[in-house]
């Protein structure tokens, strides 16, 4: 049976249109993008698509948890089998990360466990790191602390700022994010005790490193 996948947004959703345009239709179905911003472009990638979308302003809710509980209801009425943060900028209650738990994915823009929370470009660059990156993981109570899955590194070089790195690493989320949707879809991702595992087997502790990102996804079937 498909897996029914929905997408949750803030923004550009430049990543919802690489899980749009990549997601093998054999395996799942995206049913629904989410966004908590009205003004989201991803909304417009989204309806292009022929994708139903959903406008949840958190802004109208007395506090996160009504945001979450009401947020729990609508996704629920989409029977999700997997649900995707994709550039989302909510910090998700306990409540509604348990009721998700083992089907909540999120890409976060550094090699964690470094640079977990925002502005992760600019502390990379400030601390004089060689590499950055971005990485999937399963999504928990703890920020940014969840199971990784797959994560892929990407040179800082000199002259670099906080946007170029950024766009770098995007190009790299592109890539990682379909494979780790795929995976889930088509049953290759499970989360296991607490550990990701790809083929039953658990990943290591930072999750697949995807090294030359563009040669690793050439040949591969499911991208
Ligand atoms: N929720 C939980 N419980 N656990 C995670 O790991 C989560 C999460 C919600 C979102 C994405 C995350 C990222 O990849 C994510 C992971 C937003 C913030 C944040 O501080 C931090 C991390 C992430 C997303 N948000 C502010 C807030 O008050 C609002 C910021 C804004 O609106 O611009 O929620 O980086
Ligand atoms: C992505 O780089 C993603 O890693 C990051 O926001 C961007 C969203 O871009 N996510 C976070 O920082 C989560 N806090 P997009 O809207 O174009 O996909």
């Amino acid at each position: 049976m498909a897996c029914r996948i929905v997408v949750l947004i803030s923004g550009s959703g430049s990543n919802l249109q690489a899980l749009i345009d990549h997601l093998d239709p054999a395996h799942g179905q995206i049913v629904l993008v989410v966004s908590n911003r009205a003004d989201a472009y991803g909304l417009q990638r989204a309806a292009k698509a022929g994708i139903e979308t959903q406008v949840l302003d958190h802004n109208i809710y007395a506090s996160r948890e009504a945001f979450d509980q009401a947020m729990m209801a609508r996704l629920d009425s989409y029977s999700p089998d997997l649900l995707i943060l994709a550039g989302f900028m909510r910090i998700l209650t306990p409540a509604f990360v348990n009721h998700y738990h083992g089907r909540l994915l999120n890409i976060h823009p550094s090699l964690l466990p470094k640079y977990k929370g925002l502005n992760t470009h600019q502390r990379a660059l400030n601390a004089g790191e060689a590499e950055h990156g971005a990485t999937v993981h399963f999504v928990t109570e703890e920020l940014d602390g969840g199971p990784l899955i797959v994560q892929a590194p990407v040179p800082i070089v000199s002259g670099d700022t906080s946007a170029t790195l950024a766009a770098r690493v995007q190009q790299s989320e592109h890539l990682l994010y379909p494979q780790a949707m795929n995976w889930f879809a088509s049953g290759r991702l499970r989360l296991i005790d607490n550990r990701a595992c790809l083929d039953g087997k658990p990943v290591g502790p930072v999750g697949t490193r995807l090294e030359n990102m563009e040669t690793d996804m050439r040949g591969m079937t499911d991208v």
